[in-house]
């Protein structure tokens, strides 16, 4: 038994000083304070002037995923590990199947992947980047018998894991008859690459062209028909992914007032940097940056930032994910000197996504609950996981923050950094709180200021149905 004693519980439903009894694996029971005197616990955290809240959920990781002629630099150790550090509980990574290859392949792929190396709990969303027959059934068995309730389609990236609009009709009427969750990568691939040749005729080659040729009116557009498929499809659970752009997160909020079950999430990175900031750095260090969507220009008439700050406060944005899809500049990053069009595209961010988000509590932005909801329970529940995880509750697994609101964190190489890349995209941010003890299913992973943990403790989660549908 171990009690964790004298810190406030926050919840998505707010925040309430209680001490939390750990029993094994999960969460036993919750106290007032002072109403724990009598019980005898083995271990004691003290969590006095600290929050406690449910361990976070990145539900948008992509671990050794192959990409751009190379493979993200994380693997599901160092990667989970880097999360773990970061107060992340559970991570649902994105299983590959390509054009021409097998579904349930490509999972297995992934399980062998992660199987005995995990820091962490962790659960699949399965990429379908080859609509055929075959993968259409392996929808329905993956969902029905693999506790793989989500598929991920793309709109961009023709050639490598483009669908076109009847193959996402197709996928998409499937997956509306065994009631799984479909997730966009709204894009329209093939007007961007009408636009990254011409920028590369014209010779304009550095990373900032990677911005400039993926405007954000071909996310919007995207984002656009993405609903208008999901409708025709029957209504199908649509949850677009990594949104940057005001736009087209206009176009979620006209479908979600219109009462359709659709749904988005957006990542610190969209929140915090832009183009100026980042890909515009002189050089090919915007190269650091380069990930897709794309990081959005300040100062435009779709006020990016602005709306989807807004948009985490009115649920039109209902997630924050990292999209952690590490590549180190050395010879990762590398690949793209001369040619923006052949960087791999991603950012690593999976240790930092709570230090991030808490900083828009910071600076009022969100509030503390919303902090929770956006990044700990919402997850769980859109993705099959809740009330197992996602909350602090009796029953729930003892997947616990103790978060310190009153020591800071420095992201950088030189100071907070674990995953396993050659620099930080949030270099010399500082966070105005700190991850102070983490939990993961009752087992102590990290506490003062060292990783504690194990390879392999972390299980695959098997998810069922989104529970934000009846
Ligand atoms: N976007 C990225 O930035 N990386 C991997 C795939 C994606 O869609
Ligand atoms: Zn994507
Ligand atoms: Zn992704």
């Amino acid at each position: 038994m171990m009690l964790i004693t004298g810190g406030t519980v926050v919840n998505a439903t707010g925040p309430q000083p209680m001490d939390v009894l750990v029993d094994g694996e999960q969460i036993a029971a919750l106290y007032a304070p002072g109403r724990a005197e009598g019980v005898t616990a083995d271990q004691t955290v003290d969590a006095t002037g600290k929050y406690v809240l449910p361990g976070g959920i990145d539900v948008h990781t992509h671990m050794e995923l192959p990409f751009g002629g190379t493979f993200a630099s994380d693997t599901f150790e160092t990667g989970t590990r880097a999360a773990a550090w970061g107060g992340v509980t559970t991570i649902v990574d994105f299983a590959l199947q390509r054009t021409g290859e097998d579904v349930q392949a490509g999972l297995a792929e992934w399980h062998r992947k992660a199987d005995g190396e995990c820091a962490i709990d962790y659960g699949f969303h399965q990429i379908i980047g080859g609509v055929d027959d075959a993968a259409l059934k392996s929808i329905r068995y993956l969902t029905e018998h693999e506790g793989v309730t989500s598929f991920k389609l793309f709109m961009a990236y023709p050639g490598v894991l483009y669908s076109d609009d009847g193959q996402i009709l197709r996928a998409m009427q499937t997956a509306a008859e065994c009631g799984a969750m479909i997730m966009m990568h709204a894009e329209n691939g093939i007007a961007i690459d009408v636009l990254v040749a011409q920028a590369l005729a014209r010779g304009d080659t550095d990373p900032v062209h990677h911005g400039y040729t993926r405007p954000s009116e071909l996310e919007a557009e995207a984002t656009h028909r993405a609903i208008v498929l999901a409708k025709v499809a029957g209504n199908v659970p649509l949850y677009v992914v990594h949104m940057s752009a005001g736009d087209a997160l206009e176009e979620i909020a006209a479908a979600r007032r219109d009462g359709r079950n659709v749904f988005a999430e957006t990542c610190p990175q969209y929140l915090w940097l832009t183009l100026e900031d980042t890909l515009a750095k002189p050089g090919f260090e915007g190269a650091k940056w380069v990930c897709s969507t794309p990081l959005r220009p300040k100062n435009t008439e779709h006020h990016h930032q602005e709306s989807l700050w807004q948009g985490l406060r009115t649920n039109d944005l209902a997630i924050v994910s990292t999209d952690h899809c590490p590549f180190c500049m050395k010879d990762q990053k590398e690949l793209g000197l001369g040619d923006f069009s052949k960087i791999p595209n991603g950012i690593g961010g999976v240790e930092h996504r709570m230090e991030l988000m808490y900083q828009g509590v910071v600076t009022g932005q969100l509030t503390l609950e919303r902090w929770v909801e956006t990044c700990c329970t919402t997850p769980a529940r859109m993705f099959g996981m809740y009330p197992r995880k996602g909350i602090i509750a009796p029953g729930a697994d003892a997947d616990v923050l103790v978060w310190d609101p009153t020591r800071p964190t420095t992201i950088g190489v030189n100071d907070k950094h674990h995953m396993n890349m050659d620099y930080s995209a949030y270099e010399g941010f500082v966070v105005d709180g700190k991850v102070d003890t983490v939990l993961s299913r009752g087992t102590v992973v990290i506490e003062d200021d060292a990783y504690v943990g194990t390879k392999g403790h972390g299980r695959f989660i098997e998810r069922e149905l989104s529970q934000y549908l009846v």
